[in-house]
């Protein structure tokens, strides 16, 4: 297992469009590992493989709120391999999302609330689901990470320009 350099704003790299993963294989299954253990260190809730410099169709997210059982935490791991959103509801639900690749940052966006997806898992079976409330949340944002658009694209140019000022600022005041 491996802690991965997650890449922020403004890297380049975070706006590749990500290509399919071709084959489900054992590199495949130790890439999630590493996304695993670099989200839950972050910590975060979800984790796009280009957040990590690798351009494939592949995120991690796992909602479980912090819990202790037997000195373990709880963990609620959900993979999800060339996801493919093909429904949506027309209503749309706010929520304030914040990503680790727009450190400390916080805004409201607006999406649809309800979802159908299709995705391969880490043992490649298929799964075709309706999905609601955050996992809804969490899946969009982080299928738009695969084509390399960020919550804060979603923002007014303003809200957007103020957020990466910021995010510059406490850079240059960190180093
Ligand atoms: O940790 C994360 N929290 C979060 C909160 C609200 C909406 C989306 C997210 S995803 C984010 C981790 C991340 O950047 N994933 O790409
Ligand atoms: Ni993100």
């Amino acid at each position: 297992m491996a802690l991965l350099p997650i890449l922020e704003v403004p890297d380049p790299r975070l706006r590749q469009i990500s290509t399919p993963v071709e084959a489900v294989t054992d590199e495949t299954r130790q890439l999630i590992a590493d996304m695993f253990e670099t989200m839950y260190a972050a910590p975060g809730i979800g984790l796009a493989a280009v957040q990590v410099g690798v351009p494939k169709r592949l995120l991690v997210i796992d909602l479980q709120e912090p819990e202790v059982e037997e000195g373990e935490p709880v963990r609620d791991p959900r993979v999800f391999i060339n996801p493919e959103l093909y429904e949506h509801s027309d209503q749309d639900v706010p929520y304030t999302e914040g990503c680790l690749s727009v450190p400390d940052q916080y805004a409201e966006v607006d999406r649809p609330d309800r979802i159908r997806a299709r995705w391969l898992d880490e043992n490649g079976q298929q799964h075709d689901e309706e999905i609601t409330g955050m996992l809804a949340v969490v899946l969009q944002h982080e299928m738009d990470h695969l084509e390399g658009v960020l919550f804060i694209d979603h923002l007014s140019r303003l809200k957007r320009e103020m957020i990466l000022r910021k995010i510059a600022k406490a850079r240059k005041q960190a180093a």
